[in-house]
């Protein structure tokens, strides 16, 4: 009698386990669902370039359609002094896009931010014009041809639209901006040029945003696309600003990218949409509130900012060329870390264990009704 219920119960377990994976099969992915709408990107960090992440390897070939290197291609990584390059892993993701027949998106040339110790240095504007065209010519030369696009310039601007007072501003004036497009545009001309910056969907800083696109466009300077970044709260998405922004920006001719998207779930301590990674706030538990695990309210909230953001997304995919996620799972988030470090956020589509989330099923869901 115990045998026939220990071979019932074993039955009963199996049905279970590969009805579970063969709906896991069945499930389209996300590459699969949007492949005639937009690519869906995944931003890779150094131990997913290496192969060191076999959480993330089979997501990354089986989910996306394009890469970006999270840090890798930083200047603090890849430009270490004035004559010294580092391309190790930038090479590696390089030739892993090719393999894969993922295309790379260059992140990112010119930033002020995470810059090496001796461009904080450079003291004359002759100088800092000179690493300028060093940096860029070195670098994007060297995947011309390799890569698909560059973010040619990061968050250039202020939240009102300004331009934003970094060392490239100080040193050489606006116009910066223009040199860089220009030199990118003679070391890679087989490679699209974006602008990329957070919080340009707000109406001050996209209008900063469309003055520094038109303004190369008047030079005759090339520029390909701009990059919203799309760093938002799960409970606050700027849905009516989205949209006029896919519609400003694609009006002006250029192709518009989602490039770094992530839906925070944790309290911000400022209470703003913020991306500066240099803003730091203090720990307290009180600012770790699902450090156990996720309770269904606020998973909830996340897929259903999830899921009308795709139906936006997908409403215009004919102005829309990709959408990047920050990151593959949740492990890897950038927002663990930010604004305060050792919290536990839950920002993206595959959780801890690489497992599909629900709003990942809502968002296949908008592309195969
Ligand atoms: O996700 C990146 C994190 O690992 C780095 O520590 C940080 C500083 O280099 O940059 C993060 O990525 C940023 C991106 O390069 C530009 N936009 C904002 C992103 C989040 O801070």
């Amino acid at each position: 009698m115990k045998n026939n219920y220990n071979k019932w119960f074993l039955f009963i377990m199996a049905s279970v386990l590969l009805a579970k994976t063969s709906y896991a099969q069945n499930t389209p992915t996300l590459k699969q669902v949007f492949k005639n709408n937009f690519l869906i990107g995944a931003a890779l960090n150094a131990a997913q370039i290496s192969g060191k992440d076999t959480l993330a390897a089979p997501l990354i070939k089986t989910q996306f359609s394009a890469i970006t290197p999270e840090n890798i291609m930083k200047c603090e990584v890849i430009h270490p002094s004035w004559d010294k390059y580092n391309f190790d892993l930038a090479d590696k993701i390089v030739a892993y896009g090719n393999q894969n027949n993922l295309p790379v998106n260059g992140h990112t040339l010119i930033w002020h931010s995470q810059l090496s110790p001796f461009v904080k240095q450079i003291q004359s504007k002759d100088s800092l014009l000179q690493f300028i065209k060093n940096h860029i010519t070195t670098i994007a030369s060297r995947y011309d041809g390799k890569i698909f696009s560059w973010d040619v310039v990061n968050e250039a601007l202020e939240e009102d639209g300004s331009l934003r007072n970094s060392i490239f501003l100080e040193k050489l004036g606006p116009d910066y901006i223009s040199e860089a497009f220009s030199i990118a545009a003679a070391a890679a001309p087989q490679t699209e040029l974006y602008y990329n910056d957070y919080n340009i969907e707000q109406p001050k800083k996209r209008a900063g945003a469309i003055a520094l696109i038109k303004n190369l466009q008047s030079k005759g300077i090339r520029i390909n696309g701009v990059g919203i970044q799309g760093h938002w709260r799960s409970d606050n998405i700027p849905l009516k600003e989205i949209e006029e922004s896919i519609l400003a920006f694609s009006a002006l001719g250029i192709k518009v990218m989602f490039t770094e998207l992530d839906l925070t779930v944790l309290p911000n301590p400022w209470d703003v949409d913020a991306a500066d990674v240099n803003q730091k706030a203090v720990y307290n538990e009180k600012m770790n509130p699902y450090a156990a695990g996720i309770p269904d309210s606020a998973q909830q909230k996340l897929t259903n900012g999830y899921e009308s953001l795709f139906k936006l997304f997908y409403k215009y995919s004919d102005k829309i060329n990709r959408i990047t996620f920050w990151g593959v799972h949740d492990k890897q988030s950038w927002l663990n870390g930010w604004p305060i470090a050792g919290r536990t956020n839950y920002p993206l589509l595959f959780d801890r264990n690489g497992k599909p989330k629900p709003a990942y099923y809502k968002v296949i869901a908008v592309g195969k009704p």
